[in-house]
Formats: structure tokens, C-alpha cells, sequence
């Protein structure tokens, strides 16, 4: 057993469990009117509502003891510090300095990055005016109206998720398209609805050797160059993100027109630097700075509330405690409004691509469960969808609500409509519907003794399904900004608790070099025996049909 189960931290809170499993949450509201009160906080513009979570007071006391065991706030100081906490990739972890509003210095090895930082967001502010503006014209002279980002992973999620849910904010006349997936179809799909004269890739790697990313941004080149009929068009048409000037260099892009950021900056936690720059072109400087705003604003309550206020501290631990102590297995993201529909796929990657490792810091294989399996889809179409597994399913799935109270697209009664399958939902799973309840009901709509007999256990609701809600005023750059926050917050909570490293991925890179390995092989020449019997014989089937 690793030296964390064994605790004694660890321990109380299994016993706690075993009791606790038996409390509905219905029976914990009763027992309490202040429940709601007491287990919500607002914070950074958001209030959010963690009452229906199964906990109680004493769980709290017994899962801040075990942070207090782990060191986890003396993780995020160090964090905050600018130490490399990032220690199988000896790098510091400072998306936070991104949005360092106070400008107050954060060093990485006696150097303060904060100019560096300042340097880089008034580039981008020089270069998205010019845009706007019209004096950074196309080759043709006509004014750039479509951005286009060609990046996968950290590089595209973030600010794809951005631009959605900040439709509302764009520029008069900006449209933001994205290409990340190597299937040919993405790259096509999007090109097909552009004019080249007006339109500016904005080409996102850190590193700048990803395959799929290279070989997207060569055919957009391609398309570019054929349209607008000459190679010099591509210094109007094309700008780099990296932290690898050489390789942009190499690809064509004059390094003068690429926006750099450093490799203490995660792919996942990037959208705050010049990976952003998509979403500056779609909203406006302006905009992407108060979305820094926002995130600062939430990064300054992490780093100085105390711990019995701070609350991506107390969500961090309540998704341990769901993950650990109850037996959850997922965590379900429910976005309320259309805006926010990528928020799931976004999550996933930060919380799973962070938290999904099974070697602790000191390179020993964990005995507890790391990061849940993350997914969802907005609502309210997920109601007409997977919901039933969360009614009624035979699986502790912990949820999360989130909505905008006020929308920028008033139409008719929909958006009481929206909040109020928002508020019916986290009743539903938490209050559920036994068999007395649906007898009395089925007796009073006139229905047959033996068809309640045989129906009734179907319609029967277990509830006690744990739901966090998450509400804010307005759909805006600040709101979204500390939302994105306080979720890479408690994701850092949780992997500090659990002594993982949060900020490598090496479980992506094994993929990678296979895909590396098996390209000659893919309809270029047959197999050769190289491969296992499997392979071998889906590369036959490949190519019989190649071409
Ligand atoms: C994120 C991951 C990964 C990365 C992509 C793209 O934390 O490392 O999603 O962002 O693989 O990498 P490049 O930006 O280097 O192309």
C-alpha cells in the first residue's frame, strides 16, 4: 500500500465513506435548511452551488486534513513561484503568469518572466489592431474577414472553445474557423467555404514538428498559393505561434510574423498566451485581456484565500472524494446554452490529459484512482440523450451544471425555458422518485393495480446523484475567463493531493511514434511482416482498397 492510503488521513475518510454511502442527499437537506447556503460561494463573478455534492461538514474537515497531509497548498505556492513543478519535463508551470493582471514579478531561474509576457500581448495587441483596423491587408489588398487556426490538442481546443462561447463578442465582419484533424475531410471542408484574398492562417504548434498540424498548414499553403497564383502571397496570409522559431523559419513563415511562448507554458493551459491570438483576432484585444482579467481574478482567491474559503481548493477535493471514496468513475460536464457546447471536449483534455498518470512523483505506481473519465454535451440536448443513464443508470456519476443567467440572444420565454431544465435536472438526480411516489401517482391518473405492479419499479428514480452548479450573470470575457480557471485549479488540487505530475503527457507519445512507423507501410507498400497479425492484416485490407 502506497504511504497515502496507508495514512491515517486517508483512512478516517474511508470509514467516513462506508457511513456516509448510506445518507440521501434528500434526508441532508431536510435535516438542514442553511445546507444550500452554507455549501455555496461566489467567487470572481461566479456563484457556485456544491450543496447537492454528498458531503457534510465532517467530510470537508476530514479531506482538508489530507490536503494539509499532502502539501497541496504548499504545491501551489510553489507553483505560483515559479518553481518547476513540471518534474519529469524539469519545467516551471506558470499559465498563470499569462494572466498576471497585477504584473507582479514571477521568476523562473532569478529571471522575471513578466516582461517577457507584456512583450508578447502587446504584439499581439499591435498586429490584431492592424487587422481590424485594415492596415495589415491580404496580398490582394482586401481586408482579412476569416481566421483561420491550424493546431490540434492544446492548440486548438482552447481557443476554438473561446471563440464559441464569446460568439456574441466578435468583431464586426470576423469569422474564426478551425483545422486540427489530419482526416483530410477538416482541412478540405473548411477551405472550401473561404476566399484566399481574405483570409489569415494563423498557424499553432509549440513545438512546430506536430504531423497533423505541419501537414494541414503545407495544404492550406498549397490552396493559398494556387489561388492567389504567386509564393509571396503566403508572408500576407500566413503568422506562426511556437516556441520554435527554427522550425518556422523552415516551413516559410518569416519569423518576424511569428508570436512566441515559452516552454513553461502547458499545450492544455495555453490559450491565455499567444495560442490565444485566434481569439484576439475573433474578439478583439480588448476582449481577450478581459479574459485574462477573469482568470486573474480567480488565479488571485486560489493563491491568497485560506484554505477554508478557497474554493477550487474545496471542488478539488470534493472531486477526490467523489473519485476515491465514493467510487466515481466519471465526471459529467452540462453546459446550459449553445455557447459553451465545447466546454466538455475542452475539460476532458485538461483534466484527463493532466490527471490521467499512474506513477506518482517519486516514479512508484499508484494504488488509488487519478483523474476520472471526463465527457458531457450541452443541454438541454443531452436531457433527450444520455441523461437516462444518469437517472437511472446503476452508476455513481457526479455532474456539473453550468450556465449564463442572461443571454445575448433573446428569443421568446427560451431562456427561462434553458434555466429551468438546468434547475429541474439537478433536482431530479438529487432528490430521484421512490415507488410510493410513483404508485400514489400512477393510482391518481386511473391506472390498472396490475399495471402499477408491473410498471412502477421502471419508473422508480434512486436519486442521491451528486451535482455542482455553476451560474453567472452574462456569457462574457470575465465570466468565461475565471470559469476556465477554476477548473484548471481544482485539476491542480486534485493531481497535488495525488502527488501525480499533472503538467506532463507522456501517455500521448507512444501513439505518435507507431503512427510514425506504420505510415510507409499505409497503402505505399504491403506489409512486411514487421507488424503484429492484427495489424498485418488490416494494413492488407487497406490496401486492397487504396486508390
Ligand atoms: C497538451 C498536449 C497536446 C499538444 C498537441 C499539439 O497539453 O501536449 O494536446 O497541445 O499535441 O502540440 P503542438 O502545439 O506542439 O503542435
Amino acid at each position: 500500500m502506497s504511504a497515502l492510503t496507508q495514512s491515517s488521513c486517508w483512512q478516517a475518510l474511508e470509514r467516513h465513506a462506508t457511513d456516509f454511502r448510506r445518507q440521501h442527499l434528500r434526508d441532508l437537506f431536510a435535516a438542514d435548511p442553511e445546507r444550500a447556503a452554507r455549501y455555496s460561494a461566489q467567487v470572481a463573478g461566479l456563484w457556485v452551488d456544491y450543496s447537492k455534492q454528498r458531503i457534510s461538514d465532517e467530510t470537508l474537515e476530514l479531506l482538508m486534513a489530507l490536503a494539509a497531509q499532502q502539501g497541496v497548498l504548499a504545491r501551489r505556492d510553489a507553483m505560483f513561484a515559479g518553481e518547476k513543478i513540471n518534474t519529469t519535463e524539469r519545467r516551471a508551470v506558470l499559465h498563470v503568469a499569462l494572466r498576471n493582471r497585477s504584473n507582479r514579478p514571477i521568476e523562473v531561474d532569478g529571471l522575471d518572466v513578466m516582461p517577457g509576457v507584456n512583450a508578447v500581448l502587446a504584439q499581439m495587441r499591435s498586429f490584431t489592431d492592424a487587422v481590424h483596423q485594415g492596415r495589415w491587408l491580404g496580398f490582394t489588398g482586401e481586408r482579412i474577414t476569416d481566421v483561420v487556426n491550424i493546431g490540434i490538442g492544446g492548440s486548438d481546443l482552447g481557443p476554438r472553445m473561446i471563440c464559441d462561447a464569446l460568439a456574441s463578442h466578435a468583431v464586426a465582419g470576423m469569422r474564426a474557423h478551425f483545422v486540427s484533424n489530419v482526416a483530410p475531410s477538416d482541412v478540405a471542408t473548411v477551405l472550401a467555404g473561404l476566399e484566399p484574398q481574405r483570409t489569415l492562417f494563423v498557424v499553432a504548434s509549440k513545438t512546430f514538428t506536430t504531423q497533423e498540424t505541419l501537414a494541414n498548414a503545407q495544404a492550406a499553403r498549397r490552396w493559398l498559393v494556387d489561388h492567389l497564383g504567386d509564393e509571396a502571397a503566403v508572408a500576407q496570409h500566413f503568422v506562426a505561434v511556437s516556441t520554435n522559431a527554427e522550425a518556422v523559419a523552415k516551413f516559410g513563415i518569416d519569423t518576424r510574423q511569428m508570436f512566441p511562448f515559452w516552454d513553461w507554458v502547458g499545450g492544455r493551459y495555453s490559450l491565455w498566451s499567444s495560442i490565444g491570438l485566434p481569439i484576439a483576432l475573433y474578439i478583439g484585444m480588448d476582449g481577450f485581456e478581459r479574459l485574462l482579467e477573469g482568470a486573474h481574478a480567480l488565479d488571485e482567491h486560489f493563491r491568497t484565500a485560506p484554505a477554508e474559503e478557497n474554493l477550487p481548493l474545496r471542488l478539488g477535493l470534493i472531486d477526490v472524494w467523489n473519485s476515491n471514496f465514493l467510487g466515481a468513475e466519471t465526471l459529467a460536464i452540462l453546459p446550459y446554452g449553445t455557447r459553451l457546447h465545447r466546454l466538455p471536449a475542452y475539460l476532458q483534455q485538461a483534466s484527463m490529459e493532466s490527471n490521467g498518470k499512474s506513477v506518482d512523483w517519486h516514479g512508484q505506481r499508484v494504488d488509488y484512482a487519478t483523474g476520472p473519465v471526463v465527457w458531457g454535451g450541452a443541454g438541454t440536448n443531452g436531457q433527450h440523450a444520455f441523461y437516462q443513464l444518469l437517472h437511472q443508470g446503476t452508476r455513481l456519476i457526479p455532474s456539473e451544471f453550468i450556465a449564463a443567467v442572461r443571454t445575448h440572444s433573446p428569443v421568446g420565454t427560451q431562456q427561462a425555458m434553458l434555466l429551468s431544465n438546468l434547475l429541474a435536472q439537478t433536482r431530479a438526480l438529487m432528490l430521484g422518485r421512490d415507488l410510493n411516489a410513483v404508485t400514489r401517482e400512477m393510482q391518481a391518473a386511473g391506472v390498472s393495480a396490475q399495471d402499477i405492479a408491473e410498471i412502477a419499479p421502471h419508473r422508480v428514480f434512486l436519486g442521491n446523484q451528486p451535482s455542482t452548479t455553476i451560474l453567472f450573470p452574462q456569457m462574457t470575457p470575465e465570466a468565461v475567463g475565471a470559469l476556465v480557471a477554476l477548473y484548471e485549479h481544482r485539476i491542480f488540487v486534485a493531481g497535488a493531493l495525488w502527488q501525480i505530475d499533472s503538467f506532463d503527457q507522456w501517455g500521448v507519445e507512444l501513439g505518435k511514434q507507431m503512427a510514425n512507423e506504420l505510415l510507409p507501410s499505409v497503402g505505399y507498400r504491403p506489409p512486411a511482416g514487421q507488424f503484429d497479425a492484427s495489424t498485418e492484416s488490416l494494413l492488407q485490407v487497406i490496401h486492397q482498397h487504396w486508390m
